[in-house]
């Protein structure tokens, strides 16, 4: 009997085994395969990823001067109204995406915070694209009425239209800083760096091209004159 058992044992152990082995075999091949297509999905991923970062190497060495831009004021379509008081200028206002402006709080924070170059670019309803710019942009504080502090040397196709405003602090239509014996915001519907009163009124109503309605529109004097309001502005600060 006892042989009979033991022979039983030498032909059935190898089967238990190779059984044992093929289990092996067919779990090592299953997790093989999920392995490799974990990779090959890997592999695609960083495909795509190496695309999109190719794609933004592209548009950042096309367009240098993208890199750290802030867009602090625009002007597109008269959908946002810029006839507004003193706390509104303060504070910031509109849509971020469409017309805008950041706020002069803001605006003095980062101009204070390390030297920052101002890029004026604009564009007539001809489609003539121009720009101007400085590059020594700084703004005081509220207690300082928001003066304009430093603009440094002007270049660029538009004319400069604000150098004449060095100096000024900030008037809105309830807040009366200019030098004019009257409220040049008031009479101008604007808020801006009055002097006595604009060559520049960029925040000027939205009036569309030539217009009778003398320096109330978007104006920059050195390009299109008193009467003629521009269609698209867009103020910019970068760092130097
Ligand atoms: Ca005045």
């Amino acid at each position: 009997m006892k042989s009979i058992i033991l022979m039983l044992l030498i032909i059935v152990s190898p089967l238990k085994f190779k059984h044992r082995q093929f289990k092996i075999a067919s779990a090592t091949e299953i997790s093989i395969n999920e392995l490799s297509s974990k990779i090959t999905r890997l592999e695609n991923q960083i495909e795509q990823l190496d695309k999109t970062i190719q794609r933004r190497l592209q548009t950042l060495n096309e367009n240098p001067s993208d890199r750290g831009n802030i867009v602090i004021q625009r002007r597109k379509d008269g959908s946002v109204n810029f006839f507004r008081p003193w706390s509104d200028y303060k504070e910031g206002f509109g849509d971020r995406s469409g017309e805008f402006f950041i706020g002069l709080d803001r605006l003095h924070n980062l101009t204070n915070s390390r030297p920052y170059e101002l890029l004026i670019v604009m564009e007539d309803w001809e489609g003539d694209r121009r720009y101007a710019k400085y590059d020594a942009f700084i703004v005081g504080s509220e207690k300082e009425k928001y003066v304009l502090k430093s603009l440094g040397g002007y270049s660029g196709s538009a004319g400069d239209a604000l150098s004449i405003h060095l100096g000024q602090k900030f008037s809105t239509y309830d807040q009366d800083n200019d030098s004019y014996e009257k409220a040049c915001a008031n009479e101008y519907t604007g808020a801006w760096w009055y002097n006595a009163c604009h060559h520049s009124n960029l925040n000027g109503r939205y009036l569309r091209a030539t217009t009778k309605e003398y320096a109330q529109g978007i104006n920059w004097y050195e390009f299109r004159g008193h009467n003629y309001s521009l269609k698209f502005v867009e103020m910019i600060i970068r760092p130097r």
